[in-house]
């Protein structure tokens, strides 16, 4: 899937955003790309004065039931993880589950998820969008606007 076509919405304002409730729960594999995106969506997150929660999970797997949990307590939850493709049929398990999970999450709870879950064929293209120096994306970042602006929207439809 191709980062072209990205919405460029106008920027949050922290005035807009103040006192929600964010959460990022964020896996643990694959140490250098998942700092990338932790920080991206910490980064997002702080310019918009928010305090998240930050919880690490094992693995991309463990994403949902953690994300269920925090989001009993949020208006927004950012999952973050990273899959590499390897020899065996495990990438797509682990995709699915943690894919069909969160939207399960987001529908059964009505709290908006970010879907900071990145599924690559190789490191290369996790890091290159993993908003580090030499990055072309940060999906760590757009994870944590959408989910904040999904929760603005959700405020305002309630
Ligand atoms: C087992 C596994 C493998 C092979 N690869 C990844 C991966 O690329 N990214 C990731 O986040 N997690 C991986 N895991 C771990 C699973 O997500 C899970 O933590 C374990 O199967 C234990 O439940």
């Amino acid at each position: 899937m191709s980062g072209t076509g990205a919405v460029s919405a106008t920027p949050l304002d922290p005035e807009e955003v103040a006192g929600l409730r964010v959460a990022v729960v964020a896996a643990s594999w694959h140490q250098q790309v998942m700092d990338g995106l932790v920080a991206g969506a910490l980064s997002t997150l702080g310019r918009l004065r928010l305090e998240p929660r930050l919880v690490r999970v094992p693995g991309s797997f463990e994403l949902p039931v953690v994300a269920a949990t925090l989001a009993a307590s949020s208006d927004a939850v950012v999952a973050l993880g990273v899959v590499i493709r390897g020899g065996t049929p495990h990438f797509d398990y682990v995709c699915r589950a943690a894919t069909d999970g969160l939207v399960r999450v987001g529908l059964d709870s009505g709290v908006a998820v970010g879907f900071g879950l990145l599924t690559c064929d190789t490191d290369e293209q996790a890091l290159d969008r993993a908003g580090l120096p030499g990055s072309s994306e940060d999906k760590g970042a757009e994870a944590a606007d959408a989910a904040v602006r999904t929760a603005v929207l959700l405020r305002t439809l309630r």
